[in-house]
């Protein structure tokens, strides 16, 4: 058994040079906001970082004002070519500051630090690399020629991400001409305000981009705010619902990332080596915090058994622990709640007679710890095969034919993502054809690119981000008989 002791690494922080205390960003500056300051925690250990401001309906004010000052005043005039620089830098910045980054993430979030090292902020600075390359290329977004910018986009992200799904937000909306009021996750404000600090270093013109800190009261004062024209929001389905009718019959633009159940489908003609780890990459990759996470594998029964003995086995190399350490793989749950729902999901799968399993392991005493964990004999009408636990356990459901395996994959409410595993490509996209989800990986899972749109079907949410289209997202045609 391999599972590591927490122990603290001090010597990885050295590189961090935080502040005790930030504020919100508004029009190029930290200022002071007038609700009550919260701490940040680490979720390995629990101790304050920092402590951050809470955004009230005047400060939302004051950001709004700022970006819309300066979209009229600045950046709708700015030739795109002059914004893709911007974003260049940007992204140039936050590859000379990715150690910095990294730590900082891993630190405040609790994923591992090789996951936010080679994963997280890589493909950050990718996100903006890309779009920076659109900023001057508008008219082939798909909206025709001259589209026009919206305005000011209001985006509010969640805390598995914190950085990458900044990116995803920020970097297309800059690209098209708007400018942001970017809410983070309450767990998760820290690497926001660094990259806001990158926004100073970079000379964007102050007002573009705004970062405002506090609860979901906060997000929802920005969503509801009548000066923002665009919503962009990735969260949970529960509060997608009660912003998609917020904004009803306002004019307001809105794309939706939502939840997930995704089915991981392997056949029994798979590469089993690598199928066993996409499958460990698919769930326990980030702690299964990931909305497009492989939760449900589909093992064709055929080879259920070996496969579970073998997926067992690989559990029992995995590494749990300390976040900064780089052979950790399995980090801290983000937040005290979010550990209490995957217990109580869990101990719901017990409860209706599924079969639960995790490789032997201590957990560290302090913080917020979840062991690897594997439910079989899982039917589709249990919760665990249902709702999205958002942690690192995996349902096993077994299917013969690939008609069970499509008619189990899309039996959830959410549609989001998909993998299927088999040598035959003719399978692979006869099934893939049928599967109702917005991604589909073959033989492989969780791989990003911002070429590549990403979003979801049914109650995963809706509209795309990445690629073209997320860059339609924050355009509209031109005005029809006005020159733009
Ligand atoms: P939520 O509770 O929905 O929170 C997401 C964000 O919305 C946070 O910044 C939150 O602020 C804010 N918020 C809360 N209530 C709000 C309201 N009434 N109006 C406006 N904003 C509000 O989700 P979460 O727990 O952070 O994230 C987990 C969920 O996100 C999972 O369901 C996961 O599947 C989904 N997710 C989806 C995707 C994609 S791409 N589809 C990606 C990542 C995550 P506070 O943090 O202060 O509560």
């Amino acid at each position: 058994m391999s599972f590591l002791e927490y122990a603290p690494a001090p010597e990885s922080t050295a590189i961090l040079n935080l502040k005790n205390e930030y504020g919100l960003f508004i029009d190029g500056e930290f200022v002071e906001g007038s609700g009550t300051p919260f701490a940040t925690i680490s979720p390995a250990d629990e101790h304050v970082i920092a402590t951050m401001q809470s955004a009230t309906d005047a400060d939302v004010d004051r950001a709004v004002a700022a970006a819309r000052t300066a979209y009229e005043r600045v950046w709708s005039r700015m030739s795109g070519s002059d914004r893709g620089k911007y974003l260049f830098r940007i992204a140039r910045l936050i590859q000379e500051r990715a150690r910095e980054l990294a730590v900082a993430e891993s630190l405040d979030n609790g994923k591992p630090i090789k996951e936010s090292r080679d994963v997280d902020v890589p493909l950050v600075a990718a996100w903006f690399f890309y779009y920076a390359g659109w900023a001057d290329k508008l008219d082939y977004a798909g909206l025709g020629p001259n589209p026009r910018a919206l305005g000011v986009a209001g985006q509010v992200i969640p805390w598995n991400f914190p950085l990458l799904m900044l990116s995803w937000k920020i970097a297309p909306a800059l690209a098209a001409g708007n400018t942001v009021v970017l809410k983070p996750a309450e767990t998760t404000s820290l690497t926001a305000l660094l990259f806001a600090e990158i926004v100073q270093q970079a000379g964007l013109p102050n007002g573009v981009v705004n970062i405002i800190t506090g609860a979901g009261s906060t997000g929802q004062a920005l969503v509801r705010h009548p000066d923002v024209n665009k919503i962009a929001f990735t969260g949970s389905t529960a509060v997608g619902r009660e912003i998609a009718k917020s904004v009803a019959g306002t004019g307001k633009k809105v794309t939706l990332e939502l939840g997930g159940k995704a089915a991981n489908i392997v056949f029994d003609d798979a590469p089993i080596d690598q199928a066993i780890e996409g499958v460990v990459n698919g769930i326990f990759f980030n702690q299964g915090h990931v909305c497009c996470a492989g939760s449900r594998l589909l093992v064709q029964e055929s080879i259920h058994d070996e496969f579970i003995d073998r997926l067992k086995s690989r559990l029992s190399t995995l590494r749990l622990g300390d976040p900064l350490d780089k052979n950790t793989d399995i980090g801290a749950i983000n937040s005290a709640e979010q550990l209490e729902r995957i217990r109580t999901l869990s101990a719901a799968g017990e409860a209706e007679g599924a079969t639960r399993w995790s490789p032997e392991c201590e957990l560290p005493s302090q913080g917020y710890w979840f062991a690897p964990t594997i439910f079989t004999g899982v039917s589709t009408s249990h919760r665990i095969a249902r709702e999205e636990i958002f942690g690192p356990v995996l349902s096993v459901l077994s299917f013969r034919t690939p008609d069970e395996a499509i008619a189990k994959a899309n039996n959830t409410p959410y549609g989001l993502s998909a993998g299927i595993w088999s040598d035959k490509g003719s399978r692979i996209l006869a099934v893939a054809d049928r599967l109702r989800a917005g991604v589909v990986w073959a033989n492989t899972f969780n791989r990003f690119d911002p070429a590549s749109p990403f979003g979801g079907y049914k109650e995963s949410g809706y509209g795309r981000e990445g690629g073209r289209h997320g860059l339609g997202a924050y355009l509209a045609p031109a005005a029809s008989g006005r020159a733009v």
